[in-house]
C-alpha cells in the first residue's frame, strides 16, 4: 500500500458504516484523512482511535452534503496543507422509507434527491477543479446495486442510485485525459444503520432486511474501494458490483429460516 502513504483521502459521510470502515482500511494504508459528516462527535472519537491505532493525521469536519453554501463555504477554507485531495470517495447518502410512490411520503423524496444526488454533485464540483489543476486524482462514488435494478417501493431511491450511475459515467468521460479518474463502487446488502435510518430507527424491521443471510460488511465494501484506489494509474475500475454471496440480484437472496 506504499501508493497511498500521506495521500489526502477525503470521505464524506465518515461517522457510521461504509464511510467509517473506508477511513480504517486507508487509515491503515498510511493515507491522511479529511472527514466529515453530520454527527461531528463522531468524527472526533474516529479520529483520536485512528490516531491512537496507526498514527494517521486528520481532519474533521461537520458537514451537511446536501447544504450547497456549506459545502461549499467549508471546503474552499480547507486549510492550505490539506487541499491537495487525491482521492474523493463520496458515500454520504441514505434511503429514506420503502413506500409506494403514489402513497410515499414527499419528504423522504427530498432528503434522498438532496443527499444522495445534490450533495454528491456539490462535493464533486467544489473537489475535482482542484484535482484537474494537478493533473490528478480519483473520484470514488458509493453507488448501489439499485443504481442498476430499480425494485418496488424504491422508486426514488433507486432514482438516486441511477443519478450516480449516469454521473459516474458522464464526469468520467468529462475528465478523460486529465488525469483525474472516476470509479462507482456499488454494493448489494451491507448491514450498517442504513436499514435503521430507512426504517426510521425501527431495528427489528431493520434486523429483517438481513434475516437468514450473511450480508456485507461495511468493511467489504471498504476494501472494494481500496482495490479501486490503488490500480496503476493505467489502469481504471469503472464499476464495481459488490454482493452478499447470498444476494444474486436487487430481488433474489437465498435465506435459511
Ligand atoms: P449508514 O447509515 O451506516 O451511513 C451513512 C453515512 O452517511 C453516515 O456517516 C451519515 O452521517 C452520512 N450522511 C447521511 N446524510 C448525510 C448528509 N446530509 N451530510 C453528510 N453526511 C451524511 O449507511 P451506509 O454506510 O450503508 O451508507 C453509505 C452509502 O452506501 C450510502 O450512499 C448508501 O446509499 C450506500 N449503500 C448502502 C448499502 C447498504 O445496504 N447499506 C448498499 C448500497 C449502497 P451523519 O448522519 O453523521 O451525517
Ligand atoms: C441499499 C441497498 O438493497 O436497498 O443501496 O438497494 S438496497
Amino acid at each position: 500500500m506504499e501508493q497511498l502513504k500521506n495521500k489526502i483521502v477525503f470521505i464524506t459521510g465518515a461517522s457510521a458504516g461504509i464511510g467509517k470502515a473506508c477511513a480504517e482500511v486507508f487509515a491503515k494504508a498510511g493515507a491522511k484523512l479529511i472527514l466529515c459528516a453530520r454527527r461531528v462527535e463522531r468524527l472526533e472519537k474516529l479520529t483520536a482511535e485512528l490516531k491512537e491505532k496507526f498514527g494517521t493525521e486528520s481532519y474533521f469536519f461537520k458537514l451537511d452534503v446536501s447544504n450547497r453554501a456549506e459545502v461549499e463555504e467549508k471546503i474552499n477554507a480547507l486549510p492550505g496543507e490539506w487541499k491537495a485531495i487525491d482521492i474523493l470517495i463520496n458515500n454520504a447518502g441514505l434511503g429514506k422509507g420503502l413506500n409506494k410512490l403514489y402513497e410515499d411520503n414527499i419528504d423522504n423524496w427530498e432528503k434522498m434527491i438532496n443527499t444522495n444526488v445534490k450533495g454528491l454533485l456539490y462535493v464533486t464540483r467544489s473537489v475535482v477543479p482542484g484535482m484537474v489543476e494537478r493533473k490528478r486524482g480519483h473520484v470514488i462514488n458509493i453507488g448501489s446495486i439499485a443504481g442498476h435494478e430499480a425494485y418496488g417501493g424504491g422508486s426514488v431511491y433507486c432514482a438516486t442510485k441511477h443519478s450516480v450511475t449516469a454521473i459516474t459515467r458522464s464526469l468520467r468521460i468529462d475528465l478523460l485525459g486529465t488525469g483525474v479518474r472516476v470509479s462507482t463502487v456499488d454494493p448489494g446488502m451491507v448491514e450498517t444503520e442504513f436499514s435503521i435510518v430507512r426504517f426510521d430507527g425501527d431495528e427489528k424491521r431493520a434486523k429483517d432486511v438481513y434475516k437468514g443471510l450473511e450480508p456485507l460488511t461495511g468493511r467489504d465494501v471498504a476494501e472494494a474501494v481500496l482495490f479501486c484506489a490503488t490500480r496503476p494509474p493505467h489502469a481504471n475500475i469503472n464499476e464495481m458490483v459488490i454482493m452478499p454471496s447470498a444476494q444474486a440480484n436487487a430481488f433474489i437472496a437465498h435465506r435459511e429460516s
